[in-house]
């Protein structure tokens, strides 16, 4: 028999590493965004994940994050009402884009340097028009939630125990995969050399939120990483 308090199978989940959010070219560019893909690359060739998965922010040209859906309203500025469309007594209000990641154009491919050829399996999120889902588990409605991308099973599936999540952005849907992973009863860490944030001045306050959820941000050379 395995002893399960020392079950160690990690998966790792690389989030949205997409030409939109890379300068020079992106549309929604997070700063020095295109900087983490090689140590992205050196984590996808360690042989102690179970598994690799990539996310891909995934939007129909409607998508309901996007300020050009909302006459008058301003990307990074406003923010618009999300409105579960199974109840509409559940309401949030979600920050505006820039349009991004549009399915089938060349801004939501995978960027190039990216060791794809690594990943077991791609998941898209953000194809429902009507809502917005930074997770790639599942949009943040609860009443009841609207897009499940499957991802929870993906993992149970394979029998991970811990999830290590990289990519972009680290405010956002970095923070919510990792923030759901470790909900679904996963160890979770985010490698923070392997992250960026779409507002850098706000990262140190935002690192703080996330440990409050339970997540733990660590270093590449830290012992989470090298164990
Ligand atoms: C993201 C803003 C809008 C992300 C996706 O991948 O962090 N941010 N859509
Ligand atoms: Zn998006």
């Amino acid at each position: 028999m395995t002893d399960s308090n020392s079950a160690f199978r990690p998966a790792l989940i690389v989030v949205d590493m997409q030409e939109d959010f890379c300068p020079p070219n992106g549309t929604l560019p997070v700063p020095h965004g295109r900087s983490v893909v090689p140590l992205i690359n050196t984590l996808l060739a360690l042989p102690s994940f179970i598994l690799r998965v990539g996310t891909k922010d995934w939007h129909p040209p409607s998508h309901i994050s996007f300020a050009s859906n909302h006459p008058g309203k301003q990307p990074f500025v406003d923010t618009c009402v999300v409105t579960n469309p199974l109840n509409p007594s559940e309401t949030y209000a979600t920050r505006l884009w820039p349009d991004h990641c549009v399915q089938d154009t060349p801004g939501a491919a995978l960027v190039a340097e990216l060791d794809a050829a690594r990943l077991d399996r791609v998941v898209e999120k953000g194809t429902d028009a009507r809502v917005e889902m930074y997770s790639a588990f599942y949009d943040p409605l609860k009443s009841p939630r609207v897009s499940d991308s499957g991802l929870a099973g993906v993992l149970r599936g394979a029998g991970a125990t811990h999830v290590y999540v990289v990519g972009l952005a680290g405010d956002y849907c970095v923070r919510c995969t990792a923030a759901d992973a470790q909900a679904e009863g996963f160890k979770t860490y985010i490698v923070e050399e392997g992250t960026r944030a779409v507002d850098p001045g706000a990262w140190e306050a935002c690192r703080a939120e996330i440990e409050a959820e339970g997540v733990k941000v660590v270093s590449k050379d830290g012992p989470e990483v090298r164990r």
